[in-house]
C-alpha cells in the first residue's frame, strides 16, 4: 500500500492520531539509546529543553579545544544518499558552538524553520547577523570559539529569506561562505501554509547543492530540532527515494520515519505534521513520477547520483553506526 492509499484510509477512518501514537509508542519501545552526555552536569545548561536530548551514538561532537557537546544529531539515510544534522535553536551561550559545528562539519547551508519569537516567547536566540539594513547586525563575534560571522546579502522570497553569510576562523584568518535559509511562516507544532509552498522551499534548498554529499551535512533547526526539522527531512528523503525508483508506492513512510528516529528522538511532533508530510510527499511525487510538461514545481530537479554505501559512510564524521539499545 503506497502513501496515497494510506492517506485515503487514514482520512476516511480519521485515524491520524492513532497512526501517530503508534509511531511514538514503537519508537519509545525500540529506541532506548543512551543519553549520558546530554545529562552530564557540565552540559545540561546547553540544552534548550530538558526533554529533547541527542542520543550519545549519533550526537555531533565539537572538535575545537574541549568544547565537545552540542544538542545536535547526525541523521543518516544511506538508502537515499542523505545525511542531515538536526539541532535545537541556539541559546545565547551555545550560538558560538552552533557556528563552530557549521565550520567543522563543512556545512554549506543552515535551514532555520522557526521564528525567533513564537506565541510571544523567545524560541531561539538571534544567533546570526541579519544585516543592518533590516535592523539587525552586520557582524557578530563569537570569542568563545574564535569565529566571526559577517552578513553578506539577503534574497527575500516572501515566506522565506536566503542570506549569504561569511564565517571567519580568527585563529587562521580562513573564511567560508554559508547560506542561511529562513522559513518565516511555519508555527511550532503546526504545518506550512500549503504543500506547494513547502515544496518550493525544498527545491530551492536542493538547487543550492547544500543537501549533496560532496559538502558537509546541512544543519537544520527549529526550536527543539525535532518537529518541523523532522518533517522537512522525512519529505525530502521520501521524495528522493520515489524519484530514484520512479514509483510512489516504493516508500514505506512509517519505516523511514522510524529509521530516522534512531538518530534523533521525537521527529515529527503532531498527527497534523505527519498528515502534512504525506500530503507534501504525494503532491511532490506527482510532478516527479508523472513527467508531464505542466507538472509544476519539481519537474526540472535532477536527482543526484547514488553513492556507494561505503563511500557515503566514509564521508561522515560521527561516532559510528546505530548500536543496539541500552539504558539511558
Ligand atoms: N533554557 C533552558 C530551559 O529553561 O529549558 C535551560 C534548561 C535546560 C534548564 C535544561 C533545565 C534543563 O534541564 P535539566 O536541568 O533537566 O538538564
Ligand atoms: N518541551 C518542549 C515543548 O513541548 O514545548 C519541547 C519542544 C518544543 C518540542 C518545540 C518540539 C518543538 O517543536 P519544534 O521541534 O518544531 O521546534
Ligand atoms: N515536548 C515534547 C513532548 O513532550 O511532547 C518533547 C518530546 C521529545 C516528545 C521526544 C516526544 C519525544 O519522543 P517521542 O515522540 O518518540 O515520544
Amino acid at each position: 500500500m503506497g502513501p496515497e492509499n494510506e492517506f485515503e484510509a487514514y482520512e476516511q477512518n480519521d485515524t491520524w492520531g492513532l497512526v501517530y501514537n503508534k509511531i511514538r509508542h514503537d519508537a519509545t519501545m525500540n529506541h532506548d539509546y543512551s543519553l549520558k552526555d546530554a545529562r552530564k552536569p557540565d552540559y545540561r545548561s546547553r540544552n534548550r529543553y530538558r526533554d529533547v536530548s541527542p542520543y550519545d551514538h549519533s550526537r555531533v561532537v565539537l572538535q575545537r579545544d574541549d568544547l565537545d557537546y552540542i544538542n545536535a544529531s547526525l541523521v543518516k539515510v544511506p538508502q537515499a544518499g542523505r545525511a542531515y544534522i538536526l539541532t535545537q535553536g541556539p541559546l545565547p551561550h551555545t550560538s558560538g558552538h552552533f557556528w563552530l559545528m557549521v565550520w567543522e562539519q563543512n556545512t554549506r547551508a543552515v535551514l532555520m524553520l522557526n521564528r525567533i519569537i513564537e506565541k510571544g516567547v523567545v524560541k531561539c536566540h538571534q544567533y546570526f547577523p541579519s544585516g543592518a539594513a533590516s535592523g539587525g547586525e552586520d557582524e557578530m563575534v563569537f570569542d568563545d570559539v574564535d569565529l566571526r560571522l559577517r552578513f553578506v546579502s539577503v534574497d527575500q522570497m516572501g515566506y522565506y529569506n536566503v542570506s549569504t553569510l561569511e564565517i571567519e576562523d580568527t585563529r587562521t584568518g580562513h573564511t567560508k561562505q554559508v547560506l542561511h535559509f529562513h522559513y518565516l511562516t511555519w508555527p511550532d507544532f503546526g504545518v506550512p501554509e500549503s504543500p506547494t509552498e513547502f515544496l518550493n522551499f525544498l527545491m530551492a534548498v536542493r538547487k543550492s547543492g547544500a543537501l549533496e554529499l560532496d559538502v558537509g551535512p546541512p544543519v537544520i533547526h527549529c526550536s527543539a530540532g525535532i518537529g518541523r526539522s523532522g518533517t522537512f527531512c522525512l519529505v525530502d528523503t521520501c521524495l528522493l527515494l520515489i524519484e530514484r525508483n520512479q514509483d510512489t508506492s516504493c516508500v514505506n513512510i512509517y519505516e523511514i520515519l522510524m529509521d530516522m528516529r534512531k538518530y534523533r528522538m521525537g521527529l515529527i511532533q503532531t498527527p497534523h505534521q505527519l498528515r502534512f508530510s504525506y500530503l507534501a510527499i504525494i503532491e511532490g511525487a506527482k510532478s516527479i513520477v508523472v513527467n508531464s510538461p505542466d507538472s509544476g514545481v519539481v519537474q526540472d530537479f535532477t536527482p543526484p547520483e547514488v553513492q556507494p554505501m561505503h563511500e557515503f559512510m566514509g564521508n561522515l564524521v560521527d561516532n559510528g553506526s546505530v548500536p543496539s539499545t541500552d539504558s539511558r
